[in-house]
């Protein structure tokens, strides 16, 4: 019998049970069976025209303790990010109604922080309330977060957390010694009993070995509860981090690592998240069709760019994608997302028939 029939049929249920053999015999799969056993999938709980539509804004950005070797925001490394003061409400929900007319349905606010002071709870939490006003759906990262900040952040309105594992847990220790791989999962835990949904993904391309990155997904598929949005990044290579000048990983290993997600943790959103400036038009392509359906929309990451908006615009348009948009009746999971709008903002391009097409 052939590898690919000895592998347990796609069931549509949960998972959590992945072992790390299972997760490899799917890496191993011929990758144009991978892609029609993860499209398979995709298409049991998604749309897949639809892509979802976040920005970023970088609240307060550099100057952080801890030493990520991937991070060009830890104030060890010498990388030219300038450390700033948390930003005012004001200029926040500037960027927020910015990327809202853009045709961004969430908005996600990040802090160089390792974890917020109880002192900048409330600043953070006026920020949350105000975006969320906007209508738009509201997702923070801000490092470490005991059970109480949890519940503050909630109550302000907070309808995502992103924290990652970043990478396998034997791994781990070769990129970040200032926390634990148990200090994140305690925080993925409060934001759960907190009632918040959780975004958590880790990095690819840092050097480790397929057998890790395999281990990074049974990690995250393995957690009490699926995250919600699963963003996989590919290593933004800045100068001065220690990882600057790591070999590159193979596309198609970073397709495979997209499509073994899908198929893992199949009711997700999976965001083709940091890396997507050097990736060309037929890979993004290709890693929707391995089940990506979430994406970081506007100029920039956090520090580090992304692609332009007009280029992401074009290639929608392209590949007949449609940017999801939000009903206004917040925290149910998934059904809140609803594709009855045109793609990017009203007007902003396409038909108005919903389409995908540039016209
Ligand atoms: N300081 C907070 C923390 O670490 O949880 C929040 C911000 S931190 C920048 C959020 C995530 O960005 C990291 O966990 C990491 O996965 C990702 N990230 C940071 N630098 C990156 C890079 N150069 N390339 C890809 N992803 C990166
Ligand atoms: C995530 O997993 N990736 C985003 C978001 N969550 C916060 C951040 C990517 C950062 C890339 C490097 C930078 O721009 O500084
Ligand atoms: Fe700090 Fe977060 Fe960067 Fe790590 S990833 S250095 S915690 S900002």
């Amino acid at each position: 019998m052939s590898l690919v029939s000895e592998l347990r049929p796609v069931a549509s249920g949960l998972r959590h049970d992945w072992s790390r053999e299972e997760i490899l015999a799917l890496f191993a799969l011929p990758l144009t069976e991978l892609l029609h056993r993860a499209g398979t999938v995709h298409r049991q709980h998604f749309d897949p025209a639809e892509v979802q539509v976040s920005t970023l804004l970088s609240v307060k950005t550099g100057g952080c303790p801890e030493d990520c070797a991937y991070c060009p925001q830890a104030q060890r490394y010498h990388t030219g990010v300038d450390a700033t003061k948390l930003m005012s409400t004001d200029a926040v929900l500037e960027k927020a109604k910015q990327a809202k007319a853009a045709g961004a349905s969430r908005f996600c606010m990040g802090a160089a922080w390792r974890s917020p002071k109880d002192r900048d709870i409330p600043k953070v939490a006026e920020m949350i309330r105000e975006v969320k006003a906007l209508g738009l759906e509201t997702c923070a990262t801000l490092g470490m977060l005991s059970d109480t900040q949890a519940k503050a952040l909630r109550e302000a309105g907070l309808d995502y957390y992103n924290h990652n594992l970043d990478t396998a847990p034997e791994f781990y220790g070769e990129i970040i010694h200032t926390r634990e791989y148990q200090d994140r999962l305690d925080t993925l835990a409060h934001v759960r009993d907190a009632g918040m949904k959780t975004c958590c993904g880790g990095i690819v391309g840092m050097g480790e070995t397929r057998e890790q990155r395999a281990g990074l997904l049974q990690a995250l598929a393995n957690l009490p509860a699926h995250p919600d949005s699963v963003p996989i990044n590919r290593l933004v290579q800045v100068e001065g981090t220690p990882l600057a000048g790591t070999a590159a990983l193979d596309p198609f290993e970073f397709v495979r690592m997209i499509a073994v997600a899908r198929i893992m943790m199949p009711r997700s959103m999976v965001r083709l998240s940091a890396g997507r400036e050097s990736m060309s038009d037929e890979l993004q392509a290709l890693c929707f069709a391995a089940g990506a359906n979430s994406i970081f929309y506007g100029e920039k990451l956090l520090t580090t760019g992304n692609p332009d908006t007009e280029r992401d615009m074009a290639l929608f348009a392209r590949l007949g994608l449609r940017a999801m948009h939000v009903v206004e009746a917040p925290n149910t999971v998934h059904a809140d997302i609803v594709d009855a709008e045109p793609a990017f903002g009203a007007g902003s391009m396409g038909c108005g028939t919903g389409c995908g097409c540039a016209a």
